[in-house]
């Protein structure tokens, strides 16, 4: 194994996995010995990305050395994180999320911003060390920015995503960004014969607030239509791991990223009435129209917490 592992989040996204491999390309430019490795396997975005850059997905590894160095890119909490995480030594953290339960017993090198994606946080790192990105690397960051923002959309975007995607576009020379964010957006809807559970668990976390676990899961499609068609075997799955993951409260949003709408299939009364005192929405045949709130991070997971802390 290498001297350094890095490590993306459970139920991965373009951008966990780009910025694992960016981030990998970084500390070998420093001359460290890093390689990222798979737990998780990609979504069929993120399969898109890496197949057109002409990057093979990393090595699958089913377990670490005890005492390992890893770098986590994308995440923080634990609950996201490789599984018996304190077995391992952190010695790095590049993410814009949310800190939250996160203790390490030495110093670590941590980089965490409120900006719309962890690889528009590696931009920056990279301009202050005075390294280049080459034409891949560009393009796998200019990637993770469009998935994560919603090629601009989300609230979570701000002016240095924008410049980011605008100064790597340089380097990458990606023709028109928007059709390829187009080509991204349907790769990732196109959904196949993908089991319920993988549906839901395709793009989904846990977060802790106070006393409370609750889990959001979310699918960001060009056709909402087609989750939706499934809303009851949903349900009935979204029930399973509620149980099974000892929830307080589970979501499943369903965006429409065209439309930036977002409808959220709600599995019982309990949840409907925590949707209904949070979001101040109704839910009607257990669909709650969450109007307008397209990112987890900042418009769901966010309130969420504040609610349950109080
Ligand atoms: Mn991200």
């Amino acid at each position: 194994m290498a001297e350094i592992v890095v490590l993306w989040h459970k139920s991965p996204d373009t951008d966990a996995i780009c910025s694992a491999i960016v981030w990998t390309n970084y500390l070998k430019s420093m001359g460290a010995d890093a390689k990222a490795i798979r737990l998780w396997n990609p979504n069929f975005e993120t399969k898109f990305v890496l197949e057109k850059a002409g990057v093979e997905l990393p090595e699958l590894v089913e377990e670490l050395p005890e005492g390992q160095k890893i770098v986590l890119t994308d995440h923080n909490e634990a609950g996201q994180s490789i599984s018996n995480r304190n077995n391992y030594k952190i010695i790095g953290v590049v993410d814009h999320h949310k800190v939250s339960d996160f203790e390490t017993t030495e110093a670590v090198a941590m980089r965490v911003e409120p900006v719309g994606c962890a690889c528009t946080v590696m931009y920056a790192m990279f301009q202050e060390k005075g390294f280049t990105p080459d034409a891949v690397t560009a393009r796998l960051m200019i990637s993770a920015i469009i998935s994560d923002t919603l090629y601009f959309r989300s609230p979570t975007t701000t002016g240095i995503d924008r410049k980011a995607v605008e100064e790597l576009n340089k380097i990458a020379q990606i023709e028109d960004l928007e059709a390829y964010s187009m080509e991204m957006f349907n790769a990732k809807s196109d959904l196949g014969d993908i089991s319920i559970r993988d549906l839901i668990t395709m793009d989904y976390k846990t977060f802790e607030a106070g006393d409370k676990t609750f889990g959001i899961g979310s699918v960001e499609t060009t056709n909402p239509d087609f989750a939706l068609s499934k809303k009851e075997e949903i349900i009935t799955e979204l029930n399973n791991l509620k149980n099974e993951q000892n929830l307080d409260f589970i979501m499943l949003s369903i965006v429409d990223i065209l439309n930036e709408k977002n409808t959220t299939i709600v599995a019982n009364e309990n949840d409907a009435q925590v949707i209904k005192e949070v979001f101040w929405a109704e839910t009607h045949e257990w669909l709650a129209d969450l109007g307008n709130r397209v990112s987890r991070k900042k418009q769901l997971a966010a309130p969420l917490s504040e609610y349950y802390i109080g």
